[in-house]
């Protein structure tokens, strides 16, 4: 029976996977909704399904069968999932950890992981203030001072924009908000390697890695 219910929740979160690469939009939204009301929502479903689905995608850009149209109607396929998910994820929401500021760096307009990584972080309990994409460091350091966030999740799907992280790091130091927020980076390109090398705290693989990050930062630095 337990056996049944993982078969199928592997066929679903397939499917969904598949209306994304595929860029059905209505196939992706319906399998999402299929997915609430039988109940078996987990916060990795979206994370891995999006990601097998883009990632396929991807492959087929490679291969020169797909182009940017193609990879902006997989991206819509996985925002209309995101949207049927999102009120479901929020009504589970526990009382508010503390506050995250996220946004992709500049020079970078990819977010659909960043988007992700926020609706996780965000359903996990965190305020979440997404700044946006192309974001300078400025307006990093900006938002940072100004809602007193006690972490920054900067996303960088680029190895052309990455090296923009060291740039916030370095501002947040001039602007002496650096020792009152947690700095978490995340995106294809980055390795803890590289976090280390810019002076970030944590390098995050997948939203709910930056959750448990989160969790670990509140307990050790958090009022
Ligand atoms: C979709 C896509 C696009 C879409 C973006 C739509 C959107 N709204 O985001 C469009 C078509 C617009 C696009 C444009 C471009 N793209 Co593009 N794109 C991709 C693609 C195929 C998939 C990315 C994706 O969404 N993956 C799905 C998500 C779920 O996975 P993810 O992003 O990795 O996120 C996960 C983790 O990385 C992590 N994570 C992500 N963000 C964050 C943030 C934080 C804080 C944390 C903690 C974790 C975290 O958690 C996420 C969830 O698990 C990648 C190929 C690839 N394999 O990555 C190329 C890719 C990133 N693009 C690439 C390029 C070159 C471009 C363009 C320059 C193409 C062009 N010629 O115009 C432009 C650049 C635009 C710009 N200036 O930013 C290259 C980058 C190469 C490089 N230099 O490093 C890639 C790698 C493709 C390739 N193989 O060449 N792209």
């Amino acid at each position: 029976m337990a056996d049944a219910v993982a078969e199928a929740k592997e066929e679903i979160r397939r499917r969904l996977a598949d209306a994304i690469r595929d860029m059905e939009v209505e196939t992706a939204a319906d399998t999402a909704r299929v997915i609430t009301t039988a109940g078996w929502f987990e916060m990795e479903l979206l994370e891995t399904a999006v990601a097998a689905g883009m990632s396929e995608a991807s492959r087929l850009y490679e291969e020169g069968e797909y182009f940017i149209p193609e990879l902006l109607s997989c991206a819509d396929a996985a925002e209309e999932a995101t949207k049927i998910f999102r009120p479901y994820m929020m009504g589970q929401r526990p009382e508010p950890k503390g506050c995250v500021v996220i946004g992709s760096v500049a020079g970078d307009t990819h977010d659909i992981g960043k988007n992700i990584v926020a609706l996780v972080v965000e359903a996990a309990g965190y305020d979440v203030f997404d700044i946006g994409r192309d974001v300078s460091a400025e307006r990093f350091v900006d938002a940072v001072i100004e809602k007193q966030a006690d972490a920054l999740a900067l996303a960088s799907l680029m190895t052309t924009s990455m090296n923009h992280m060291a740039d916030v790091i370095q501002l947040m130091e001039r602007r002496g908000c650096r020792q009152s927020c947690r700095v978490i980076v995340g995106g294809k390109p980055i390795s803890p390697s590289f976090a280390q090398k810019i002076g970030a705290d944590y390098y995050s693989a997948s939203a709910g890695d930056t959750v448990r990050i989160l969790d670990e930062i509140m307990k050790t630095h958090g009022n």
